[in-house]
């Protein structure tokens, strides 16, 4: 039977379906019209009380000084009326090689303006705590309002944490205080003169601080120094610390750079290997300023779609911790038990002191069971958190999303659709003071229970007044291997939803996957050095100045002290998409989502569809104006929208303005995943990834800002994905992590058989033209075995044969191709043709028997210190004329052919399709076939119901390596590595 009799046959299906379809989409508000997501106005009056609820959180004012746990809600920031300034300036070079065009989403960097250098002085030596600041004239004159309030909810000397409300209500207080003048030099001065007051505690100071800066656009021109500087001790081990304190001793003249690296914790066993990401001072850097941005409490108005970012964010560090799990030899994360007495598996020992309270945070042993927590402080206080108030919290939330509709305060109900559901269920976990029904489903949310249950699981009774541990607090719990199991039980919470919702179809229902008229023939990745789809990372170091962040007390630490903080890198490279787009089609103006997972499971099986959409993680998001007819589209890793640099040390931001104009000038908000860690690290064999990119229609993604653009004159540069536009709209329509959030589609089998769900990647991806996908590597380069254990087990991937790559016929063939001859000076390889590499525990190391190569060290990379390319705009877009003579295409020779198959609509058994139809009009049959097997599916289709299912065993073929055997020529060795 041929496609086009089978189509007809199910055309009337599809016609029914239709109908069915929209009773799931007519509240949905699509239909091409541009949209946005989340309310605009605040709807805390409305659903969510902002006073404290219940016995759980204690009573409001609390009669003792808080020194330990408390649970009230409280304190009041100003947040609102701010905006991050749109991407106008940097739209305009982003897309000037394509004739113009208005840009969406704000792209990371571009702009700049004046910075008051004086005022610029002040605000750097307000973080110095080697500084008096009571003695200080330039502050003296300010009047600071009493702060007898902010020390009795947070004494000076007590252990500061997040989770605690009183605390949190301190900083509030603070950052209204500060906010209050609206004038950045009174702010300055106000903050200079509250400092060194005798009740105020400094961690609370400079949250306080922070969050007025972030919410302020008069004070984002000021660079705030790295965090790490200003409180070394919450993201640096004491044992570094200490080490670092006895150069201090020394005659400035003999000081060493403290190394700081994953030695220290070695008594966390195997999970030590990630010691890099969990520890690393910008991600936790950054997980407190996301929090500061998006808080819980002490706000009047919701951010646009926070709580959908909530989820999307916490979703996407998951998934890109997994994929440093694999390259690291561990298996997957696993949900955690949050049940009544349930063990927590991992042990974790943090090594943390807090410098200001004296206190260490405490270790976890392996295994304590969740219990009941109390606070000792105040008398008469039943449990605060309860072990079986919060698996409650979770079967209502659970149970609300599979009956699609929230209990509402009043008794009525309110539809958890498609459009704003997960914004809301995000409110509810955490939860926000925007919670729809706090007293059902938990005021406190079932989230921050269970981060103040694990913080405090070795003395739940507070009976020997430990300390609590780091997962009760958001600029140390990333820290802890718990975090991530823990984020992934909530992860799977919010997937429930998603799974509910209908898949994304090609081309019918809400948001479909096809962009009639574009198409994208090719995609590649050009690293900077190497070869085309071959990425690589290493270890570096960075210097950090910690001589005034060391002591709160001012020790007297003189002249620099300096840590050499080891991270991970990678090579930046290029993204080259090179799209069609047909002239009578639309504007143009396309969205580019670049998303990347790994290819193969802990155990080299592929991983299919199903499992694989949950473990992507989003490298860029951009906004490009396509050209009618071909184009290629180069967009560079450093622009990436998820990402932001290293932020200047404290010596470099003393520099001359001279010398600083010489680099571009670079400031810090703080908001945005550290750059270095764009990139998993690969394995020195190399490490299987999938890139996949598409092309959405960037006129109905567009969001207006809610305020008049405006940059503020500075650059603060927030990434978009993770942290929006500051204070305004978020400025992608489509939710957060499309298409990926979404289970895949469903393709037919066959005419006599019931349709499935798409199985792989590639089969995926086919089916819409505008989407593209290609197979990179990643190869780690470099010693890291001095801090890094290595992993023992070789792992053989397992290929489907069926879906290898084929050869494309290139439609933009490159220039130049060269290749070098011979290996760089210094480098040797030896490849490697051996088709299976052996099991062995030794292929993994240098050298071994099947790895494909050996590297010397060579010199160090390019560092990354110069930063952003300059300009940092969206992708360019070049119109391509003449295929096949593409000026300024430096070649590089690909070695990994482009995976783009033909757009083939079903799957191999109709061996009577046109492979290469792309007539797309018989694809309503789609309809029909979608919703039904979506209802099977919901009654238990296999599919659903073993997200982990892999593919039938018969399709897995021993492969080759030859893809990833890969040329060391990249000069990736840091040779001072471990010195
Ligand atoms: Cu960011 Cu649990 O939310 O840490």
């Amino acid at each position: 039977m041929g496609a086009k009799s089978w189509v007809g046959l199910v055309s009337l299906a599809g016609l029914v379906s239709g109908i069915f379809c929209q009773q799931y989409f007519y509240s949905t508000g699509f239909g091409g019209v541009p949209r946005q997501f989340g309310p605009q106005e605040p709807v805390g009056q409305q659903f969510g009380p902002l006073q404290p609820i219940g016995r759980q959180f204690g009573p409001q004012q609390p009669q003792a000084p808080p020194q330990g746990r408390f649970f009230q809600d409280g304190g009041r920031g100003t947040f609102g009326g701010r905006q991050f300034p749109s991407s106008s300036s940097s739209s305009s070079s982003a897309s000037a090689s394509a004739g113009g065009g208005a840009v969406n989403f704000p792209n990371n960097g571009g702009g700049g303006g004046a910075i008051n250098a004086s005022l610029q002085a002040q605000f750097r030596e307000i973080f110095d705590w080697n500084k008096d600041l009571n003695t200080d004239p330039r502050f003296s004159g300010c009047t600071v309002p009493d702060i007898g309030d902010v020390e009795r909810a947070c004494p000076k000397r007590a252990l500061y944490y997040g989770l605690n409300p009183e605390h949190r209500m301190a900083v509030g207080m603070v950052k209204t205080i500060l906010t209050g003048p609206n004038n950045p030099e009174q702010t300055v001065c106000l903050a200079g003169r509250m400092r060194d007051l005798p009740g105020m505690n400094p961690n609370v100071w400079i949250r306080g601080m922070l969050g007025a800066h972030l919410s302020d656009v008069g004070l984002f021109d000021l660079q705030v120094p790295p965090m790490v500087e200003v409180m070394p001790h919450i993201f640096i081990s004491r044992e570094s610390l200490q080490a670092a304190r006895r150069q201090g001793s020394q005659a400035a003249s003999g000081r060493r750079c403290t190394v700081v690296d994953g030695s220290v914790g070695r008594d966390n066993g195997v999970e030590n290997r990630l010691w890099y990401f969990r520890e690393d001072v910008q991600v936790n850097s950054f997980h407190l300023n996301w929090h500061l941005i998006y808080p819980f409490t002490g706000v009047t108005r919701k951010a646009d779609r926070q709580g959908e970012l909530f989820y999307f964010s916490h979703h996407n560090h998951i998934a890109r911790y997994h994929a440093e799990r694999l390259s690291n030899g561990l298996g997957r994360v696993v949900p955690l038990n949050m049940d009544i007495n349930a063990p927590v598996p991992d042990a974790y020992h943090p090594h943390l002191d807090d410098t200001n309270s004296g206190s260490s945070w405490t270790p976890r042993r392996a295994n304590r069971p969740i219990r009941d927590t109390v606070f000792i402080n105040i008398t008469g206080v039943p449990p605060n958190i309860s072990v079986a108030d919060r698996v409650l919290h979770v079967r209502r939330v659970e149970d609300s999303i599979r009956n699609r509709g929230l209990v509402l305060r009043n008794g009525g109900s309110m539809p958890l659709d498609s459009r704003t559901g997960i914004d809301i269920l995000g409110d509810i976990v955490e939860a926000t003071v925007f919670t729809p029904n706090g007293e059902y489903y938990g005021n406190f949310g079932f989230h921050n229970e269970g981060h103040v249950l694990l913080g405090l699981v070795e003395d739940p009774q507070n009976r020997t007044g430990l300390p609590p541990g780091v997962m009760i607090e958001v600029a140390t719990s990333m820290r802890d291997p718990v975090f991530y199991t823990y984020h992934t039980s909530m992860d799977e919470t919010f997937d429930l939803h998603k799974q509910l919702l209908p898949p994304y179809q090609l081309e019918n229902g809400e948001l479909p996957l096809k962009w009639d008229g574009i198409e994208i023939s090719s995609l590649e990745v050009v690293p900077d050095v190497g070869i085309s789809n071959q990425l690589t990372t290493f270890f570096n170091q960075r210097t950090f100045e910690l001589s005034r962040g060391l002591d709160f007390n001012r020790s007297g630490v003189q002249g620099a002290v300096s840590a050499c903080i080891t991270h991970l890198d990678h090579n930046p490279f290029t993204y080259r998409i090179y799209a069609n787009r047909n002239p009578q089609s639309s504007s143009g103006r396309a969205t580019v989502r670049i998303f990347m997972a790994p290819r193969f499971d802990e155990n080299g099986r592929r991983y299919n569809m199903i499992q694989q959409r949950k473990i992507f993680f989003m490298l860029d998001l951009f906004t490009v104006q396509l050209q009618p007819g071909p184009n290629r589209i180069t967009r560079r890793s450093t622009d990436s929208a998820l990402t932001i640099e290293i932020p200047q040390s404290y010596s470099q931001l003393n520099q001359t303005k001279q010398d600083r104009i010489k680099e571009r000038p670079r400031t810090y908000c703080g908001c945005g995943w550290p750059h270095h860690l764009l990139l998993p690290k690969g394995t020195e064999r190399g490490l299987p990834f999938d890139l996949f990119v598409m092309l959405t229609n960037g006129d109905e993604d567009y969001v207006a800002p809610r305020n008049n653009p405006r940059r503020a004159s500075g650059e603060c540069k927030p990434a978009p994905i993770y942290c929006g536009r500051l204070n305004d709209t978020y400025p992608d329509a489509r939710p957060m992590g499309y298409p990926f959030d979404r289970l895949p589609y469903n393709a037919p089998r066959s005419w006599w058989d019931r349709p499935r769900v798409v199985e792989t990647l590639e089969e995926y991806t086919s089916g819409i033209p505008n989407a593209a996908m290609a197979q990179v590597t990643i190869t780690h380069t470099g010693p890291g075995q001095a801090v890094l254990q290595q992993p023992q087990n070789s792992i053989r991937f397992e290929e489907d044969e069926s879906q290898r790559p084929r050869p494309r016929p290139q439609q933009f063939p490159s220039g130049a191709q060269s290749f070098p001859s011979s290996p760089a000076p210094g480098v040797s390889f030896e490849q490697s043709s051996v088709r299976n590499p052996p099991l062995t525990s030794n292929s993994f190391q240098k050298g071994g028997n099947g790895g494909a190569f050996s590297t010397s060290p060579a010199r160090n990379p390019p560092s990354t210190s110069s930063g952003f390319q300059q300009g940092g705009n969206g992708g360019y877009v070049t119109p391509i004329s003449h295929p096949g003579s593409v000026a300024g295409y430096d070649g590089t020779l690909e070695t990994v052919p482009l995976i783009h198959q033909e757009h083939q609509l079903f799957d191999k058994s109709r061996e009577d399709d046109s492979s290469d139809d792309h007539d797309h009009s018989h694809d309503h049959h789609h309809g029909s076939s979608e919703y039904y097997n979506y209802n099977n599916n919901l009654r238990g289709f296999p599919n659903f119901q073993k997200p982990y299912q892999p593919l039938q065993q018969q399709n897995y073929h021993q492969t080759t390596f030859q893809h990833y055997l890969t040329s060391p020529f990249f000069n990736g060795v840091n040779s001072n590595y471990g010195k």
